[in-house]
C-alpha cells in the first residue's frame, strides 16, 4: 500500500475538464414508469421532472428522480425501433449516460475528442423560461455514455423539455446523499486502453490498483483500478476479469450484460445503519452477511470504530480501513434479472479507499449467490 494521501494521489491530474460532480444518471429501462415507482419505493427517491407525449416527445417517456444532490432518468423507448428500445434488447436495464456537471460544454467536447474521445453528441444549447442547459457527449465503454451539462444560467427544474413530474406518492427519503463512484467493468485486457482513455482524453489519474494476485482468492478473481479527476468529485474504477479457479463475477457481467458497461453505482449516506436498516425494510435484497468469523477479526483489522459491531453484523455491513481512517459498505444484489447492475451503499469516515480489504469476504457472499444461478 503506499503511503500516498488521496489527496496527492490525485495531484497530477490535468485540469483541461473541470468537472463540479455527477450531474445525473441515467438509465435504459423496459419500463420507465414501473421502474420510477421502483426507485421511489425502494430507495427513496423523489419525483423531480417528466418527458414524454405529453410533453410532445413521441419516442421515449423519461421520469427524473431526486435524493440529496442525485438524480437519476429512468427513460424507456416507445417504439420497437429506435436506440433506446435496441440498448434495453441487447443490454436488459442499464445505465447508458453518466452526465458529468461541467465549467463548460463546449471546450469539455473540443478537449476530448481532440483527445481522441468518440463523439455521442456534439454541444447543443437547449434553452426554456428558466435559462439555458449547454450540453455535449462522449462514448466510455462499450456503449456508456459521459455527458457534460453545463448548467450556469439555468434555474428550471431539470432541463429544458422537462416539466414538472408531480406524483401524490412520495415515501420518505432513505438518507442517500450523493454519487461516491460509478464502477465500469471491461473485457478481457482492456483494462490498459481504458486506464490510458480516461488519462489522456479526461486528464484523470489513476489513484489505486489491484492487481489478479490480490482479488485473486478461491472465489472469484479480477483487476481492478481506479481513476479520478483532480478535485475527487469523480471517480471510476475500472475491472477487467482475471483468469481464476472458477468464472470471474467481471465474465458473468459481461455475458448477460452482452458487453462492458456500468457495474455499480456507489451512493453515499452519512448514517448507513439507519439507511441501511430502511432501505431493508422497503424490500431492498443485499448481498448476504460475510460469516462470524468476518465481525470477530474486525476489531484486530480495522481497529476502533464509532459502530456497534453487533449492529453492523445483523444488517451485514462491511468495514475497511485505510492510512487515513475507515469506510463501511455495503452491496446490493443485482436490481434486474439478469446479474448485471447493482449499487454499494458506502459511508466514508476518513478511508478514501475502496473497501479492498473486503474483496475476499464480499466475493464469497457474491459467488454463493453466483453458484445459485448456475454460473459458476
Ligand atoms: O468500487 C470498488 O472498487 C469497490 C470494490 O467487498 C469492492 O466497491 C468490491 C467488493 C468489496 C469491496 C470493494
Ligand atoms: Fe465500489
Amino acid at each position: 500500500m503506499s503511503t500516498q494521501t488521496f489527496a496527492e494521489k490525485i495531484a497530477h491530474a490535468q485540469d483541461f475538464l473541470p468537472i463540479n460532480g455527477t450531474d445525473y444518471i441515467e438509465f435504459y429501462v423496459g419500463n420507465a414508469k414501473q421502474a420510477a415507482h421502483y426507485y421511489k419505493t425502494a430507495f427513496g427517491f423523489q419525483s423531480l421532472a417528466y418527458a414524454g407525449p405529453e410533453t410532445g416527445v413521441r419516442d421515449r417517456a423519461s421520469y427524473v428522480l431526486q435524493q440529496g444532490k442525485i438524480r437519476l432518468v429512468l427513460t424507456t423507448g416507445l417504439k420497437s425501433e429506435g436506440t433506446i428500445t435496441e440498448h434495453v434488447k441487447k443490454h436488459g436495464d442499464g445505465v447508458k449516460i453518466l452526465a458529468l456537471w461541467v465549467d463548460d460544454a463546449y471546450s469539455a467536447f473540443e478537449e476530448t475528442t481532440k483527445r481522441g474521445a468518440k463523439p455521442y453528441l456534439s454541444p447543443v444549447t437547449k434553452t426554456d423560461e428558466y435559462g439555458e442547459v449547454r450540453m455535449s457527449g462522449i462514448y466510455t465503454y462499450g456503449e456508456t455514455v459521459h455527458m457534460f451539462i453545463e448548467r450556469k444560467n439555468y434555474s428550471g427544474l431539470f432541463m429544458p423539455g422537462y416539466v414538472a413530474y408531480k406524483s401524490d406518492y412520495n415515501p420518505s427519503e432513505t438518507g442517500l446523499l450523493y454519487i461516491d463512484h460509478c464502477v465500469g467493468n471491461v473485457g478481457w485486457n482492456r483494462m490498459n486502453e481504458t486506464v490510458k482513455w480516461y488519462e489522456e482524453v479526461m486528464g484523470f489519474v489513476n489513484i489505486l490498483s489491484f492487481d489478479d494476485k490480490q482479488i485473486n482468492t478461491e472465489y472469484s478473481a479480477l483487476m481492478s483500478k481506479v481513476m479520478s479527476n483532480g478535485n475527487g468529485f469523480s471517480k471510476f474504477p475500472i475491472n477487467e476479469p482475471a483468469e481464476g479457479k472458477k468464472k470471474s463475477q467481471i465474465e458473468e457481467y459481461l455475458e448477460f450484460y452482452e458487453g462492458e458497461g456500468v457495474q455499480h453505482i456507489a451512493v453515499a449516506t452519512k448514517d448507513i445503519l439507519a439507511t441501511v436498516k430502511d432501505l431493508k425494510a422497503r424490500g431492498v435484497e443485499f448481498l448476504s452477511a460475510p460469516p462470524e468469523a468476518y465481525y470477530n477479526m474486525m476489531p484486530q483489522r480495522v481497529g476502533e470504530i464509532d459502530e456497534e459491531i453487533a449492529q453492523l453484523k445483523e444488517l451485514g455491513i462491511l468495514v475497511d480501513c485505510d492510512e487515513e481512517g475507515y469506510l463501511l459498505q455495503i452491496f446490493t444484489k443485482p436490481v434486474e434479472d439478469r446479474p448485471t447492475l447493482f449499487f454499494e451503499i458506502i459511508q466514508r469516515k476518513g478511508a478514501q479507499s475502496f473497501g479492498a480489504g473486503n474483496f475476499k469476504a464480499l466475493f464469497e457472499s457474491l459467488e454463493r449467490e453466483q453458484e445459485l444461478r448456475g454460473n459458476l
